[in-house]
């Protein structure tokens, strides 16, 4: 069986990802829709080698979509997401419009792919980067080894805000380097050659909303509200690719050797642990265009009788949205 998909928010960052991937990994696409706002439609975007042309989200029909990839901004989602179930779609929603309702499943693929099942709404929510790169790698210690808290500082990389991003990141840059002013726009200070500690709101509780996403969303992907995690999340001057400083805290005691070695069978995991310079990887070296979560720098944290530090490097684009949105599908279409 062929399906029919569509893409909402086909010109950015990680819609023309997701384009890219349907294609590599040969999804069976009958139909390819690629959606947008007003100000593209007309234009076109790339799909297996050919053009697509864009078209307007707010004047087309859903009727006859099989599967939606929507990455076009919670507001969006709220709006049309619904629209498209209802016309029979299955959505799988990028955005974090749905993650935390409970009739919503929140999937990462190599995680909990049952959960995409069970959609009441029509809906599967992806979650947000920085807790899918941190889950393909720590859920297989949390089975073997229960984690109760997680420390984690988060290097994300500028994609992770989309376009505009990627393009002030690239202006300042040159800017700079020619004697002129930063002029942010898209980030409330300098990211060139600078780093932020704010991504996404500020709540209450003097945490961002980005760090938040951290706490609800392996809570709800683990299925396990009992487990502590604290984060900082910092915007770093990088095009692709988010890193992650991570100390866990465990049950039963897990060793370094025992750690890699379970990650090295885990599905989704590739371990690059050697001790000696540019043995680790890094957003350039290992993660940008690539679709494996990395995991480095493996050493027990000596400061805690259980506690074990990893640092883990993945595409925020590809695994962190695109890919493992389009992994979902495969469920979807799996199905029949
Ligand atoms: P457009 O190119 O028409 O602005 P990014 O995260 O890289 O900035 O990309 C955001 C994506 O969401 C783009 O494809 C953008 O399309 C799309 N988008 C933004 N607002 C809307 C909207 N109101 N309706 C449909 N698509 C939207
Ligand atoms: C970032 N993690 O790097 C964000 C982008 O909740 O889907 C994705 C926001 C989200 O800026």
């Amino acid at each position: 069986r062929r399906f029919t998909v569509a893409v909402v928010g086909a010109t950015g960052a990680v819609g023309e990802t997701m384009l890219a991937i349907l294609a590599e990994r040969q999804f069976p696409v009958g139909k390819i829709i690629a959606l947008a706002s007003e100000r593209s439609a007309g234009g076109d975007v790339e799909f297996a080698g050919r053009k697509i042309e864009v078209q307007d989200l707010a004047g087309f029909d859903p009727t006859g979509v099989d599967i939606a990839l929507f990455s076009a901004g919670g507001g969006v989602s709220k709006e049309y997401a619904p629209k498209f179930a209802a016309a029979g779609a299955v959505v799988i929603d990028n955005s974090s419009a749905f993650r935390y309702d409970d009739d919503v499943p929140l999937v990462v693929s190599e995680v909990n792919p049952e959960a995409a099942k069970h959609r009441p709404r029509g809906i599967i929510a992806n979650p947000n980067c920085s807790t899918m790169q941190m889950l393909v790698a720590l859920a297989p210690l949390h089975r073997e080894y229960g984690i109760e808290r997680i420390n984690v500082a988060t290097y994300q990389s500028v994609s992770g805000a989309g376009r505009s991003a990627l393009e002030e990141l690239g202006r300042q840059t040159g800017a700079l380097l020619n004697f002129q002013d930063a002029d942010p726009q898209r980030f409330p200070v300098q990211i060139a050659f600078n780093l932020i500690p704010h991504i996404d709101d500020f709540q209450d509780n003097g945490y961002t909303k980005e760090e938040m996403k951290l706490v609800w969303e392996t809570r709800k992907i683990l299925g396990d509200d009992s487990i502590q995690v604290n984060p900082t999340a910092v915007r770093v001057p990088v095009f692709f690719g988010h890193s992650e400083a991570v100390a866990i805290e465990t049950k039963k005691k897990v060793t370094p050797e025992a750690a890699r070695e379970l990650l090295e069978r885990s599905p989704g995991v590739e371990v690059v642990d050697e001790r000696r310079a540019g043995g680790y990887p890094t957003p350039v070296t290992h993660a940008s265009g690539n679709d494996a979560v990395y995991v480095g720098r493996i050493r027990e944290d000596f400061s805690h009788p259980r506690g074990l530090n990893l640092w883990i490097v993945s595409d925020n684009i590809r695994k962190g949205a695109a890919l493992n949105a389009v992994q979902v599908a495969e469920l979807v279409a799996q199905e029949g």
